[in-house]
């Protein structure tokens, strides 16, 4: 039987959330991580656990079928295959920074200056953008003590909440890139094995839009109806029904998490009242 081979990070910030992204798409793996491969009991799907710098290659080379890696690491690889999703999860930019005491304008300060970095192929095509020449240093990693020891006036690292560049006296200047997890595919895929990621990839727009949706419960009296009825739109249209207590009746919808709190606010102003959020574990829409 056909499956689909896919490559995750074996132990690092992608695999915890790689993993639970295929628990809630109903995927069972049994304890893999410690191994080099395992097969999911009830998806035709094999999973590869491998450093995530090598995912893009293997990707490429069709030893896996697809795979989940960061942005910054697909760019960086400049190999020949294809994002497919967003994944939402590890996010985080590649980022210049230099000294927290330095004064910086523009990127134009990092003129005939040196830079230490493990994405010196994102760092160069930023500074071809830029029209900045600077000699780039690849390092492959504690790059954020590269100017504490001289080696370089600059660094292009990877930031999530910017204690590491804190702590190392540096401050972020510029972004370079801003990156997620995303999954890829090998552009050559067989016509049943592009069957089965549609199946995934149905699954994992499922679980993805139920975690951006919350779904609203609440309370309006019946003259307020048509406003609050208004401001949601629901997946086709609210639901109403009647309270028990005349003249009230429940609205039932779902709202985006990005738009959650103005709508609440919106709603509380309109007349709703005992406004109750659920969250959504799947969405099919
Ligand atoms: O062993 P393997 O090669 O598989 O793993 P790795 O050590 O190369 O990668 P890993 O697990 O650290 O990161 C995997 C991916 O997670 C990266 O390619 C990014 O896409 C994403 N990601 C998200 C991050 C971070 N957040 C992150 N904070 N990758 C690295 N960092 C590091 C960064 O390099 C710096 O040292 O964390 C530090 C900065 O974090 P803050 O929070 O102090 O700003
Ligand atoms: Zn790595």
């Amino acid at each position: 039987m056909t499956a689909l081979k896919i490559a995750i990070q074996k132990s690092g910030r992608l695999s915890e959330d790689s993993l639970k992204l295929f628990k809630e798409c109903g995927i069972k793996v049994t304890n893999g991580a410690r191994k080099l491969k395992a097969t999911a009991s009830n998806f035709p799907i094999e999973f590869l656990y491998l450093r995530d710098d090598d995912i893009p290659g293997y990707v490429t080379d069709g030893v896996a079928d697809i795979g989940i890696v960061g942005q910054n690491v697909l760019v960086e690889s400049a190999k020949a295959i294809d994002e497919v999703k967003k994944l939402g999860f590890s996010k985080c930019r590649l980022s210049l920074a230099v000294a927290k005491d330095t004064e910086y304008n523009d990127v134009s300060f990092f003129e005939g200056k040196s830079i230490a970095t493990s994405y010196p192929n994102l760092l160069n095509h930023f500074l071809t953008e830029h029209k900045v020449s600077a000699d780039i240093h690849e390092i492959s990693g504690s790059v954020e003590i590269a100017p504490g020891i001289g080696l370089a006036e600059g660094i292009c690292d990877i930031v999530s909440s910017g204690s590491t560049l804190l702590s190392n006296g540096l401050k972020e200047v510029d972004i370079v890139m801003k990156s997620q997890a995303v999954l890829v595919a090998n552009r050559l895929l067989s016509k049943k094995k592009q069957k089965l990621l549609d199946e995934l990839l149905f699954r994992i727009d499922a679980v993805l839009e139920g975690r951006n949706s919350k779904y609203v419960l609440l309370n309006a009296p019946n003259e307020s109806i048509d406003k609050i009825v208004n401001l949601l739109p629901g997946m086709r249209s609210p639901t109403v029904l009647p309270l028990a207590s005349q003249g009230w009746s429940s609205i039932h919808s779902v709202i985006n998490e990005d738009v959650f709190w103005d709508k609440i606010e919106q709603l509380k102003a309109s007349g709703a009242e005992g406004i109750l959020v659920v969250p959504i574990e799947k969405m099919i829409n």
